[in-house]
C-alpha cells in the first residue's frame, strides 16, 4: 500500500530589506494556490521566509533587530497563510525568526513550524547549528550574524507523526551535519523538511559557486540515502540588496536521487509525488540499523591506533 503525499517545494526569490511581510505573504499565497492546482497536500517554504535574510546586516539597535522577529504565530500579517491552509486543505512548513518569553526569559530562535491542513501548528523546530559569528567582522565580504541574533535551538531533533508518516525538520546549516539526519533517522524519520538561505559566495574565501551548489545537494542527498528518507530542501534565492543567494531547491527521494528541482532564482514551485512507503526498502535492507549498525565495534578503531578519543 502506498502512502503518497504530493509536496511542493516553494522556493522564494529575493526579498529586499525594504519589502514588507504583507508583500511576501502575498507571494506565498500565490505559490499556495499554484500548489493546490498541482494537487499538493504540503507546501514547504524556506528558512526565515517572511523577510530578507537579516543576519547579513549588523545592528546594535535591539528594536531594529526585533522588527525582523515574530512575537506571535499566527500574527496579523501571517494569519492569511493559516487561513489559506484551511481553505485549500494544505499543510505548510514555514521558517521564521521567533521571539518568545519562556519561563520568564526573553529568547530568540531561528525556527520552523509545520502547520497542518486545519491551520494548526503541529510541530516546531529551533535551529541547532548556527553558522557565522557574533561581532562585526571587517575581514568578511559580508556579515553572517546568526550567532549574534539567535540562541542555539533547545528542542533537539525530534520527529512527529504527521501527514500520514514520520516527519522531522532542520534548518539550513543543520543540513550539512550527518548527525542531524542520523538523530532523526534513528527515530525512523520518513520525511525531512528544511529551508535554507545560502550565499552564492563564501564570505571568507574565493570558494567556487559551483562547489557551494554541489555541497548543498551532496549534504541533502547523502542524508536522504543514508537514512532512507525523503528530504525536501527549499531555498530563498536570488539577489537581496546586492547579496546573491543560491537556489537549487530540491525534492530528494530515499534513494538519494533528486526527483524535482527548481531551475530559477525566483519564486518557483517544484512538485513531486512522494510515497512514504518508498522509505521502507532502505530501512529494511542496507540501512536496517537494528541489524547492521555496529556501535560496540566503532570504539575498536581507537584501541587499535592508540588515539585518544575526542573529548
Ligand atoms: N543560513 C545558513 O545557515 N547559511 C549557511 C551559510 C552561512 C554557510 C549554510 O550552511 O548554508
Amino acid at each position: 500500500m502506498s502512502r503518497v503525499i504530493t509536496i511542493g517545494a516553494a522556493q522564494l526569490g529575493p526579498i529586499q530589506k525594504a519589502e514588507s511581510r504583507a508583500q511576501v505573504v502575498a507571494r506565498m499565497l500565490v505559490l499556495m494556490h499554484q500548489a493546490k492546482a498541482k494537487g499538493c497536500g504540503l507546501i514547504v517554504f524556506p528558512e526565515l521566509a517572511l523577510t530578507t535574510f537579516f543576519p547579513r546586516w549588523y545592528s546594535e539597535d535591539q528594536d531594529e533587530i526585533d522588527a525582523w522577529f515574530e512575537e506571535t504565530l499566527p500574527g496579523p500579517e501571517t494569519e492569511p497563510l493559516f487561513a489559506a491552509a484551511r481553505e485549500l486543505g494544505m499543510a505548510f512548513h514555514l521558517g521564521y525568526a521567533e521571539k518568545i518569553v519562556e519561563e520568564g526569559t526573553l529568547r530568540r530562535f531561528n525556527t520552523a513550524v509545520l502547520v497542518d491542513a486545519g491551520g494548526e501548528i503541529v510541530a516546531k523546530y529551533r535551529k541547532v547549528h548556527l553558522p557565522g559569528h557574533d561581532e562585526y567582522d571587517p575581514e568578511r565580504a559580508h556579515q553572517h550574524l546568526e550567532k549574534r541574533y539567535f540562541e542555539v535551538g533547545n528542542l533537539g531533533f525530534p520527529v512527529w507523526r504527521a501527514l500520514g508518516g514520520i516527519v522531522g525538520m532542520c534548518i539550513c546549516n543543520d543540513r550539512r551535519w550527518p548527525e542531524t539526519y542520523r538523530v532523526m533517522g534513528l527515530q525512523g524519520v520518513e520525511l525531512v523538511l528544511l529551508g535554507y538561505n545560502t550565499p552564492t559566495v563564501n564570505s571568507q574565501s574565493d570558494e567556487a559557486p559551483h562547489l557551494r551548489a554541489f555541497h548543498n545537494l551532496l549534504s541533502m542527498q547523502a542524508g536522504a540515502y543514508q537514512n532512507s528518507t525523503w528530504v525536501v530542501g527549499v531555498a530563498k534565492a536570488g539577489d537581496e540588496d546586492g547579496h546573491e543567494l543560491m537556489g537549487g531547491s530540491a525534492i530528494i527521494a530515499p534513494s538519494g536521487e533528486i526527483v524535482a528541482q527548481c531551475r530559477t532564482l525566483g519564486d518557483e514551485l517544484a512538485v513531486a509525488d512522494c510515497d512514504l512507503e518508498a522509505t521502507r526498502f532502505g530501512k529494511e535492507t542496507i540501512f536496517d540499523f537494528a541489524r547492521h549498525r555496529r556501535i560496540e565495534h566503532y570504539g575498536l578503531i581507537t584501541e587499535r591506533t592508540g588515539a585518544e578519543p575526542p573529548p
